[in-house]
């Protein structure tokens, strides 16, 4: 046993490291990137898979991390899956139909939500997700939790053959706390990897969702349902204490808010708190019985809420919580809240967090997005009517003044199918940016489209060399492999252009890019120059054609 201090992402990857995985498998996005980052950090040191080691390199996106895990999973290994939240939807083709598969080697998709939307377009609630899918959900409410959680998780997704998700939410990510590990790392992992070791490959049958499998493996999994429940009733996660009339059915990150805004009183409310899915009907029925006021305290969504209200509603109890406006629809819970909601004194704050003030992200000084946005400004002025859609990365910050070009980020790899999608209403110029790894994630898909219609749109792909805005981690689509795939999908090399984005360019970038904007058809420009946090030494300028294509021939 030791005893080390954990952020929940460290916790997570500490419990899958030691539950014995071989993969990680995963794209970047806040709040979870560290599960995959600690992990990657000791896989050097844990040496290759063959020898017991962990392979740990960076997916394109979601989808293909998860298909990856899975095929690692039909070959008998155990695999940690990491993204957040709006990662699931990238992956929710193959997580969906992995519940009819099933699994060999055990599946954890590690799903990080952001309730708050501290960093994300979204809050969507995971639970939902894998509900839809029918697979068994574990949601910590603390880092310790999360190690132990994440070994439970494999050996379950073992037991039940379904892969399970592991739910955090950003604060319990990002914050820290003592974390008991149960033993060296080494030890423990060795006896995991014997346990899940020696898997035979599974019958193909099973794995082949043509109808005939593909509805034998849907009522294997109906048919489940009920047993999932019973495990979630009597596994020890899920605790019920039964004492006063007032209840309250929580889950996760919310137990601790509630145990903060109760304090002492705590003793006196009848709690049930949720820590796997699917839902405990049978505990829910005990608290549900007992209390005569009942209120459901849960982070994301009102999953648990709704479930108890139905079409019509518990009959002779009021359920109190996001649907009956006692608590906010949306954003973050805290103990404030919580204890407003209970009608319960409200926990002091401590004056040093109050009235800090708040600082809105900013393009870095030196960003060579800031000079792609200076040159296509200068570019359109005179244009009645550009339109500039964008995508998710540090360059979305072009939203901001003194840039103001950036007019929508919906998803990533949405900019280059609206852009191409409005040029079919006649907008001219239909503007398109994209960073380098959102490119690879899903805008070569749109691209392909574009290309293949010569829609008549500018697509800037801004090659930094690195995926920025989640920490810089690896692109697997910058440098010449970026141009390469742009000339792959059928892009005509006379419309592709690699610029240098920099002051003293400025001139003759904008030149570039008005040409292209009088082009009516296709044309790609990649501004490429690294992130300044880049370490040098990544890659390097690449060319079209071999040559350089920039108007100066450099
Ligand atoms: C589906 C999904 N996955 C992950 C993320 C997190 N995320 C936001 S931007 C981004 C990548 C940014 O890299 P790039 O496009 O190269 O732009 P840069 O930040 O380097 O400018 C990621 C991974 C997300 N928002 N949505
Ligand atoms: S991290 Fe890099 S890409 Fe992001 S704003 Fe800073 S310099 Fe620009």
């Amino acid at each position: 046993m030791r005893c080390e201090l954990l952020l929940g992402n460290e916790a997570v990857a500490a419990g899958a490291i030691d539950a014995g995985i071989s993969g990680v498998f995963g794209y970047p996005g806040t709040p979870s990137t560290e599960i995959f980052e600690t992990i990657q950090l000791h896989a050097a040191r844990l040496g290759p898979v063959s020898a017991g080691g962990v392979s740990a390199d960076w997916a394109p996106n979601e989808k293909v991390g998860y298909e990856e895990a899975l095929g690692m999973s039909y070959a008998g290994g155990r695999c940690l899956v990491t993204m957040k939240h709006v990662g699931l939807n990238v992956a929710a083709d193959p997580f969906i139909n992995s519940a009819l598969t099933g699994v060999n080697g055990g599946i954890v998709v590690a799903v990080a939500d952001d309730p708050g939307m501290h960093s994300s377009q979204n809050e969507q609630d995971s639970r939902i997700l894998a509900d839809f899918a029918q697979v068994p959900v574990f949601e910590p409410s603390n880092q310790q939790e999360a190690y132990d959680l994440t070994r439970l998780a494999f050996e379950y997704s073992e037991e039940v053959n379904l892969p399970v998700v592991l739910r955090m939410v950003t604060r319990l990510s990002h914050s820290r706390a003592n974390v008991t590990l149960s033993g060296d790392n080494g030890e423990v992992r060795s006896a995991s990897l014997k346990e899940a070791g020696g898997k035979a490959l599974p019958d193909p049958n099973d794995w082949t969702l043509v109808p005939v499998n593909a509805r034998r493996r849907y009522q294997r999994l109906v048919n489940m349902q009920p047993s999932l429940v019973r495990d979630s009733e009597i596994c020890e996660q899920n605790t019920l204490h039964l004492t006063g009339s007032r209840g309250v059915i929580t889950n996760g990150i919310a137990y601790n808010y509630l145990r903060e805004a109760l304090g002492s009183a705590a003793d006196d409310w009848s709690i049930l708190k949720i820590t796997r899915y699917p839902i405990p009907v049978g505990l829910v029925r005990q608290i549900v019985d007992h209390c005569d006021e009942l209120f459901v305290v849960e982070e994301g969504y009102p999953h648990i809420e709704r479930r108890l209200n139905g079409l019509l509603g518990l009959r002779g109890l009021a359920v109190r919580g996001k649907l009956s406006h006692d608590l906010p629809p949306t954003g973050e819970l805290d103990p404030d809240i919580v204890a407003a909601a209970l009608g319960v004194p409200r926990p002091a704050i401590p004056d040093a967090i109050k009235g800090l003030a708040g600082r809105p992200p900013q393009l870095c000084k030196g960003c060579p997005h800031a000079d792609s946005f200076r040159a296509i400004i200068e570019a359109v002025q005179g244009e009645a009517h550009p339109v500039l859609f964008s995508d998710i990365g540090c360059y979305t910050l072009g939203v901001m003044p003194p840039y103001r070009a950036v007019h929508s980020c919906v998803d990533m790899g949405s900019s280059i199918s609206m852009a191409h999608g409005a040029s079919r209403m006649g907008v001219h110029p239909a503007i398109c940016t994209v960073g380098d790894s959102t490119f690879g994630h899903s805008g070569m898909n749109s691209l392909l489209s574009a290309a293949a219609h010569d829609a008549n749109i500018t697509v800037f792909v801004l090659d930094n060399a690195t995926t920025a805005m989640t920490g810089t981690q690896d692109s697997l689509s910058c440098g010449q492999r970026l141009i390469d795939i742009i000339l792959g999908v059928g892009v005509n090399p006379e419309h592709v252009h690699v610029l240098e984005p920099k002051p003293q360019k400025h001139k003759e970038n904008v030149e570039i890019i008005r040409r292209e904007l009088a082009h009516r058809g296709l044309s790609v420009i990649i501004p490429q120059r690294s992130c300044i946090h880049v370490k040098p030494g990544r890659p390097v300028q690449a060319t079209v054609g071999g040559q350089c294509s920039c108007a100066n021939g450099e």
